[in-house]
């Protein structure tokens, strides 16, 4: 088939919503605007281990810290599953992960703000778990078969993540005085960059128009936003804790919430690598990196060895 067909055919498998699969023939930039996607959203994971990871040993409890240790070991799993489907591109894991070291590569301005208190693992869970799920559930429709399939699986750990980090608020919200103090602060610091995660605004948006007509993305960085808060206002009544937001309010006229402005130059700048917490996130993953060096060789030196008797044996 000459280069005309294939984009032909290419293009009637989008439109017709089925999914492209790694052996099908793909325009370079869809490969491109994925792997760039995909790595991002595995670094991620990855690095959104440090965050709440910082709390493992200082759990209020054994049952807190088992909860806490199983869903850090979930992103570790969503990374793994994410560098997989990044190689189905055609990539290397090592060189996504080399990439990341030396900061060519972005993972989500999230992952930059400190975890002053134990609450702070709540409003994770809560309202980080909480927009990347709103983020992740149209990724299982995404166009590209083994990232959307990925996802399916990601989505329904997450939902446990948000339900664990919603309870954990729940019950310091209904603790002690200073208890709940501690809940509202975690809120108030956490909110903002929760709602800045979904990307900058849609009239800002380098990639969203292509990837939606990819239908890699299927709603805009502000449908999802609105998705987000549209679900979490409620979830803060019902936990009696109050949004950093004096503009929300229900909008009958639109049938969602109305909500105020991020601080789009706080997103710019923690993007551009200079967050509260950038430089320690990089320097932790690079630290674990090398020291985790005898691992992957230990690794290699058996897979060959193995390899050498199967052929001595054949
Ligand atoms: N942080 O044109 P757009 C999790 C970059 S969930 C950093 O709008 P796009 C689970 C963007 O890459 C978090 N960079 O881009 C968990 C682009 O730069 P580039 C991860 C951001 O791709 C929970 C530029 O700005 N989820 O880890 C951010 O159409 C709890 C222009 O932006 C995913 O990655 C940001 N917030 O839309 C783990 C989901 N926003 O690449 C542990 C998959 C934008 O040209 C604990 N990704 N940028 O250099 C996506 O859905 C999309 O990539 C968006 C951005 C929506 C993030």
């Amino acid at each position: 088939m000459d280069g005309a067909a294939l984009e032909r055919e290419f293009k009637a498998l989008i439109e017709a919503d089925s999914r492209i699969e790694p052996r099908d023939w793909m325009p370079d930039e869809y490969r491109k605007t994925l792997v760039r996607q995909i790595s991002q959203h595995a670094h991620s994971e990855i690095i959104g281990m440090q965050p709440e990871g910082n709390w493992i040993t200082r759990a209020p409890s054994l049952r807190r810290k088992a909860i806490l240790m199983a869903k850090v070991q979930d992103e570790a799993g969503h990374g793994l599953y994410l560098y997989c489907a990044a190689e189905t591109l055609g990539v290397e894991r090592a060189e996504l992960i080399d990439l990341l070291n030396a900061g060519k590569q972005k993972y989500s301005s999230i992952f930059n703000y400190p975890t002053l208190t134990w609450a702070d693992v709540g409003a994770i869970g809560w309202l980080v778990d909480g927009a990347a799920i709103t983020n992740q559930i149209p990724l299982t429709r995404c166009s590209y078969g083994p990232y959307a399939r990925a996802m399916v699986r990601v989505c329904k750990e997450e939902s446990f993540h948000q339900r664990q980090g919603f309870e954990l608020l729940y019950a310091l919200s209904r603790g002690t005085p200073e208890q709940h103090a501690m809940a509202q602060d975690a809120v108030d610091r956490w909110w903002w960059p929760s709602v800045m995660m979904f990307g900058p605004p849609d009239g800002e948006s380098v990639h969203t128009e292509q990837s939606m007509a990819w239908r890699i993305k299927r709603f805009s960085n502000d449908e999802l936003r609105q998705r987000f808060v549209d679900m979490t206002v409620p979830q803060a009544e019902m936990l009696g804790l109050t949004l950093p937001d004096p503009q929300i309010r229900w909008n009958e006229d639109r049938g969602h919430y109305d909500f105020g402005e991020c601080d789009w130059d706080e997103l710019r700048r923690v993007i551009a690598g200079d967050g509260p917490c950038n430089r320690q996130r990089l320097a932790h993953h690079v630290q674990a990196h090398e020291e985790g060096a005898w691992v992957r060789e230990a690794a290699a030196a058996h897979a060959r060895k193995h390899a050498a008797t199967a052929s001595a044996a054949a």
